[in-house]
């Protein structure tokens, strides 16, 4: 891999809007229409899932964080000493804390994100708390390209870090050609990915369609972000939250359903939506850990020691690369 520095935050959120235009409208044009769930993450969509990680339904957040605060001690014994993490969608950067707070010696922290503001704003608060680490955010869409810096002068494994189940949002073709990029940017070293399991539907549609609405303005703020970024005219009381569990692809699919025939203005262009039709804005795959793990393998991965909690709810993968 080239060695590559951070983007420019400003010019790295600008590429971004142009790209949220871009890939809307394409969505629009086809059918189903049918856009990344990658555009949530506008400031305010970032608030919206912090407060979704607290939320009685949504158990994979603690959940993940109860493995990895019981295992800690294991998961920093396969990390070795000196290790360099790069953290792929970093998000609030809490979840490395456990890594860190178990690490020997840590050398250096990369955290990834497409959220140029959000990202230097974590990473300051991580820096002033680790001052003996080298905190590089990096600026960046890693489902588009994988530029790391080269390694740091006797810094010991590389080990990348993708938590959340994030790698749900992929379709599986998506996910294997995603694992084989991480897997040659990270050779030599591995991956510690996080990863929801398939369960009870229940539990699975009760976390996605919470009490309080919250995953519902998670979903519409998609919409509200390209009436404030791109001046479309998206009514908002007129399209619904679904999400539903899909059992044979093993996967929550989330949508925004139009309540009537209507008009919507974007980009100099008026497009129709019928009753009903739906814009598909997320997939969240769930895994069982022989899936998982079969997965990996065909990414070119060596998969290791596996950590869950005690309902099998959640899971957490050592993956060698
Ligand atoms: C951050 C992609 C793992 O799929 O559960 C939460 C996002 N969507 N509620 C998930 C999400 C609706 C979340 N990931």
């Amino acid at each position: 891999a080239a060695a590559a520095l951070p983007d420019d935050p400003a010019t790295a959120t600008a590429g971004h809007a142009c790209a949220f235009a871009r890939d809307l409208a394409a969505a629009l044009a086809e059918r189903p229409h049918s856009i990344s769930p990658k555009y949530f993450y506008d400031e305010r969509g970032s608030q919206l899932f912090d407060r979704i990680c607290e939320l009685p339904e949504y158990y994979p957040t603690r959940t993940e964080v109860s493995i990895l605060t019981a295992h800690a001690r294991e998961i920093a014994a396969c990390m070795g000493p000196r290790a360099e993490i790069v953290e792929f969608g970093a998000g609030s950067l809490r979840k490395v804390r456990l890594l860190l707070d178990a690490l020997d010696r840590p050398a250096r922290y990369l955290p990834i994100d497409i959220s140029g503001e959000h990202l230097a704003g974590a990473a300051g608060v991580l820096q002033r708390d680790y001052p003996g680490l080298a905190v590089q955010p990096v600026v960046a869409d890693y489902t588009q390209r994988l530029l790391l810096p080269a390694p740091l002068p006797g810094a010991g494994r590389r080990v990348g870090f993708f938590p959340g189940s994030t790698i749900g949002n992929f379709t599986p073709d998506e996910a294997v050609q995603f694992l084989a990029v991480a897997a040659r940017v990270l050779r030599g070293g591995a991956l510690l990915l996080g990863v929801d399991l398939v369960k009870d539907p229940a539990i699975l549609h009760a976390a996605y369609n919470d009490a309080q609405g919250v995953t519902a303005e998670f979903n519409l703020n998609l919409l509200a972000r390209a009436n404030r970024e791109l001046g479309a005219t998206f009514a908002l009381d007129q399209f619904f939250h679904s999400a539903f569990y899909n059992a044979p692809r093993q996967r929550i699919e989330m949508h925004l359903v139009s309540r009537c025939r209507q008009r919507v203005a974007l980009g100099g262009r008026a497009w129709e939506l019928e009753e009903g039709e739906s814009l598909h804005t997320e997939y969240s795959h769930k895994f069982t850990v022989a899936g998982l793990r079969d997965l990996a393998s065909r990414a070119g991965f060596r998969p290791g020691p596996v950590w869950t909690d005690a309902k099998r709810l959640f899971s957490v993968h050592w993956l060698q690369a």
